[in-house]
């Protein structure tokens, strides 16, 4: 079969992928040399997607409480409860939770169906965790959600400024075209605001330790540098309102409140003030604040002030973090937003909105947000829930609490690929969907760029595409407008009312695309018209009442003083090779390896005052819940200022939910919850053991801390405990459900205890027992799974094997220990050296900025000798 040209389903980069499948179950991933996003790159997670496709243990068919089901009898059952809880309650008692993985399409369809046909705007996303304060700060200053700038903008400046942005993690090949800019053009200079020393920072000229949250600070002092030193564009002000306002509120922030030392503020407002090519970029350090739509207004407010906007090489830069997180954003996924940027408390617009879907009854106000969401499921407002491509157990803030509110709820349907998500658990009724290579529709990413997602295989068992469940459903609710027959004729009505918006005047209008070959689709960039080069903003022309831009009063504030009892602020994130509740990376081992454990980022002087190990375990609690998550003791993080990333679940780590820790505290203006700013305290957990497993096959621990990843040949486990079992012979067995070890080693006097199980021979689980962290090479000892080498259980590599440590390269398996060795004994001096010579960085490039640290500690350490 030849390649299919599709979209990479993870971030909002939107890379163009080449989907060749080998005719024998296999696929091969390549990124796609013809997408402009990408032009053949790929990052890690996009080169690893081939080892992502496997349908074992997919939801093969609908399930209605536990029992197989045909579609008819569970979609029936989806529609009847809808109904009955409707007639009963009325139209606000039912939800829809969706997300920015969606289609436009799905989305679309669940759009329409919640606010036109069942007459509530109780349809709300993941997006409101990710995206809201920007929406929201573009609509204050804007008028319009409207993103101005092109990715190219960051290759053409002259300045860029990334804030609360791991790009080179975040969005890899992004961050891959900016190093590739400056290093053909070095006066790019590259700025990283950020409390945490991310990877992101290597190559970057200037990095910001700022205080956490001080980011209008920052750019409140920013704007007074502006108006005191004649940088103000008094043409383009005739486009603004608001500025006097917007100066005497930030006159109030001090270069105090921003933590940072006074040179290098100085430095960065110069640099800002003085650089007309200037490209803010911002992502979740700014928007999951309690204030993060000031946050986002304090930089527009900037870019208003000097019309640093929508010319080619400047302009904020909002970057979206899900794959159709932008299309979600178009097609009014949000439930205080319309179709096509068009308003939901507008009455014209809603009008002519209703008039173009025979909508019988269209939502009047917005709807609940996220947060609100789930507190109206707890406490019986909502009484029927449908959860679609979302995982909210796991990633909503308070999240203990949005489970026990899921689980309480009279009535949930959750559409996944997986029956066992911390919220598929829940559900009453389970629809199997079709995925990534199995589906069709668009995606939009963060230059709105809109681009095809193809499918490459058939879904497998009973899976069908989201949009189709919800057309069905629709339908069986009595709904008409609902029988498209494919995605294609979607899109088409979705085109033909984005001409509707554009004679109200909304700037999302692509009825161009109206009647466009769909399966010939190409990637294209709205607005279409060629004299804009598809950016907005530069002619002063917004979609404000009065056509001028506003500059908002940004009152700087901090989030709320740690307490006594919670003294640690806990910021939280994501890291290189997962992405989100990792139900699709988690399957690749190449992706585990990067870093495959729960972790808590602390500082030496906190872990020292704590009186906590590196690799031991650390408790993080407050009155919301509590995690128990491995200490990795490092001074990228400020002192008082752990992180700890996202990604595991009751799935792969039980006590790593990160959420569970994470209150419930929303920004005003934009409902977007603080989810990198949780108040904790931090204590040793008291371990009596702690363990490493293998096994060829899943198992769930019984013990205090365990923490699952998939290696090539089965699974590892990272185990810990209080009490240790007394019979481990015993407790092994019952672990990996198998009779009695074939081999063992012992040491009870020193707690040590290793043993392996065979079956035919064959290494089929080990278990490695010590009373402190287990200091064993994890990359040798995942190798020896399904082969005869007993000599695990000597737990060293062989002489002739040396141990290559964590892997930092996940493309060609590169471990620290062999970088080390060559950088050190064969003197390599730069990224390209170590690729030359070990392979490492060579192919998607993601591990360059960590090869690039790597080196410079060397050569500091060297320079110190
Ligand atoms: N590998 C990977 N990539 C992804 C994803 C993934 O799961 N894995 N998810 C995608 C999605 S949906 C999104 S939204 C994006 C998110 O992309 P990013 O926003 O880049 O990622 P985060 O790690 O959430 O947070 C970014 C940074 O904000 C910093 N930060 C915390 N508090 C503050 C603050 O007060 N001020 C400032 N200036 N910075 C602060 C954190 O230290 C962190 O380094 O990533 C997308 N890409
Ligand atoms: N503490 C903290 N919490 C956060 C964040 C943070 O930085 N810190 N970030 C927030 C942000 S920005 C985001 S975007 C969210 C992300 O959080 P979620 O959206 O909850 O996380 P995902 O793991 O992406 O969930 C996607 C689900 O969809 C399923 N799925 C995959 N493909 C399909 C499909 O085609 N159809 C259907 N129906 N299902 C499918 C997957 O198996 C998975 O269960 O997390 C938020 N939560
Ligand atoms: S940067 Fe990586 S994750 Fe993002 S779209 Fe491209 S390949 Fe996919
Ligand atoms: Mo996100």
């Amino acid at each position: 079969m030849t390649g299919v040209s599709t979209t990479c389903p993870y971030c909002g980069v939107g890379c163009g992928v080449i989907a060749t499948p080998d005719g024998r179950g296999g696929v091969q991933i390549k990124g796609d040399p013809d997408h402009p996003a990408n032009r053949g790159r790929l990052c890690v997670k996009g080169a690893a997607l081939g080892e992502t496709l496997s349908t074992e243990g997919r939801l093969l068919s609908p399930m209605i409480r536990g029992q197989q089901a045909t579609w008819d009898s569970a979609l029936d059952e989806v529609a009847a409860r809808f109904s009955q809880t409707i007639a009963a309650h009325g139209p606000d008692s039912v939800a829809l939770y969706v997300s920015g993985q969606l289609l436009t399409e799905d989305y679309y369809v669940a759009n329409k169906l919640m606010k036109g046909f069942i007459g509530s705007a109780n349809i709300d996303t993941n997006s409101r965790l990710c995206m809201a304060s920007s929406v929201a700060g573009h609509r204050r200053a804007f008028g319009s959600d409207t993103v101005p700038g092109q990715y190219e903008d960051l290759e053409l400046a002259d300045l860029v400024v990334l804030v609360g942005s791991n790009l080179a993690w975040c969005h890899p090949v992004l961050h891959q075209r900016l190093m590739a800019a400056k290093a053909v053009r070095p006066a790019l200079k590259i700025v990283v605001i950020d409390p945490r020393r991310t990877a992101t920072c290597e190559g970057a000229d200037l990095h910001l330790a700022l205080a956490p949250g001080a980011d209008a600070h920052l750019f409140n002092l920013l704007l007074c540098q502006l108006a005191d030193q004649g940088h103000l564009n008094p043409d383009f002000l005739h486009h603004v309102t608001g500025l006097d306002a917007a100066l005497a509120s930030a006159r109030i922030s001090t270069p105090a409140a921003t933590g940072l030392p006074p040179a290098d503020l100085a430095a960065f407002l110069t640099l800002w003030a003085s650089t007309e090519r200037v490209v803010t970029v911002y992502s979740q350090g700014i928007n999951q604040s309690d204030s993060g739509t000031d946050k986002v207004n304090a930089i527009l407010n900037c870019h208003l002030a000097t019309g640093r906007i929508g010319r080619p090489g400047m302009g904020p830069f909002s970057i979206t973090g899900q794959p159709n997180a932008m299309g979600g954003r178009e097609v009014g996924g949000l439930a205080n937003m319309l179709a096509c940027h068009l308003d939901l408390e507008n009455p014209t617009h809603r009008d002519a909105v209703q008039g173009f879907w025979a909508a019988p009854a269209m939502a009047t106000q917005p709807g609940l947000k996220a947060v609100d969401m789930f507190r109206a499921v707890e406490d019986g407002r909502i009484r029927a829930l449908w959860v679609l491509h979302t995982n909210p157990a796991v990633t909503m803030p308070d999240a203990d609490r949005v489970a026990r509110a899921i689980a309480a709820c009279d009535f949930v349907a959750v559409s996944d690929l997986w029956p066992n998500t911390d919220t598929a658990r829940l559900a009453h009724v389970l629809l199997p969907a079709a995925g990534w290579g199995e589906k069709n529709g668009t995606v939009t990413n963060s230059e709105r760029m809109i681009s095809r997602q193809r499918g490459f295989a058939p879904p497998p068992g009973q899976a069908r595409a989201d949009w189709w469940q919800l057309a069905q459903v629709a339908q069986r609710m009595g709904f008409a407008g609902f029988d498209w027959d494919s995605p294609a004729q979607i899109f088409d009505e979705y085109a033909r009312l984005s001409g509707v918006a554009g004679t109200l005047g909304s700037d999302f209008d692509i009825s161009g695309l109206v009647g466009t070959a769909y399966e010939a689709f190409a990637p294209v960039v709205w607005p279409q018209a060629a004299k804009r080069g598809g950016r907005f903003f530069a002619d002063g022309r917004f979609h404000t009442p009065d056509g001028r831009a506003r500059m908002m009063p940004v009152t700087a504030s901090l989030p709320a003083a740690v307490t006594k009892a919670l003294p640690f602020r806990l910021n939280t994130g994501r890291v290189r090779d997962q992405w989100h509740t990792m139900t699709r990376t988690g399957m690749a081992p190449r992706l585990t390896q990067h870093l495959g454990e729960p972790y808590l980022e602390l500082h030496p002087a906190d872990a020292a005052g704590l009186g906590l190990a590196p690799a031991s375990l650390a408790e993080v609690s407050n009155s919301h819940g509590r995690c128990i998550l491995r200490v990795m003791i490092s001074d990228k993080v400020q002192p008082g200022h752990p992180f700890a990333p996202m990604h595991w679940t009751g799935e792969t780590a039980p006590t790593g939910r990160i959420d569970a820790l994470v209150p419930g505290l929303t920004d005003p203006v934009s409902g977007q919850p603080a989810s990198k700013s949780a108040t904790v305290a931090i204590r040793p957990f008291a371990a009596g053991w702690y363990g490493f497993a293998l096994s060829h096959r899943d198992v769930t621990p019984a013990c205090d801390y365990w923490a699952e990843g998939r290696t090539a040949g089965g699974i590892q486990l990272e185990l810990a405990g209080q009490v240790a079992p007394e019979d481990w012979p015993a407790w092994a067995s019952a672990l990996f459900d198998l009779p009695s070890p074939s081999a063992m080693v012992s040491d009870p006097a020193q707690g040590v205890h290793r043993m392996a199980f065979t079956s035919h021979g064959k290494l089929v689980a080990a278990l490695f027992i010590a009373r402190t962290p287990v200091l064993l090479s994890r990359a040798h000892l995942t190798t020896a799974l399904g082969t005869t080498d007993l000599s695990v259980l000597a737990g060293r590599p062989a002489a002739d094997r040396p141990d290559p440590g964590p892997t930092v390269c996940a493309c060609l398996n590169v471990g620290l220990n062999t970088i080390l060795r060559a950088i050190t004994g064969d003197g390599l001096m730069s990224v390209d050296a170590i690729g030359a010579a070990l392979g490492a960085g060579t192919n998607c490039g993601s591990c360059r900025p960590e090869l690039a640290a790597l080196l410079s500690r060397h050569s500091h350490r060297e320079a110190a000798e």
